[in-house]
């Protein structure tokens, strides 16, 4: 073997195994990603107090002022939350003071109980 494909053999030896290092890094982060997702995927409940600001029981969502939600690292704000039951919407009217308990639901929070 001449010397200049010796060195040529040593190069491409080092391009190999650092290209397969890097390939395993990729996987171990899509295995830490995966793990990320089931556990963000299981249902949790939150509570808050809140003040009814709107309600619309034919669009099925009502407007809550709510206090900080620790478990979800949220601070006090305004937002809107779906309602599916029409015996928890009943729970609601506009100025009164709620607590209650919901779980999030694709993009959507939906009310679980109201008191
Ligand atoms: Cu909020």
């Amino acid at each position: 073997m001449s010397k200049s494909a010796l060195v040529l053999a040593m190069v491409l030896g080092v391009a190999t195994s650092g290209g397969a290092l890097a390939q395993q890094k990729m996987d171990d982060m899509k295995g830490m990603d995966m793990a990320k997702k089931s556990a963000a995927g299981a249902t949790a409940t939150h509570q808050t107090k809140a003040t009814v600001k709107k309600v619309d029981a034919k669009a099925g969502n009502v407007t809550l002022a709510h206090e900080p939600v620790p478990s979800l690292n949220w601070p006090s704000m305004t937002m809107a939350f779906k309602v599916k039951e029409k015996k928890l919407m009943d729970k609601f009217s506009e100025g009164k003071s709620v607590e209650v308990e919901f779980v999030k639901d694709g993009n959507d929070y939906v009310v679980k109980s109201v008191k």
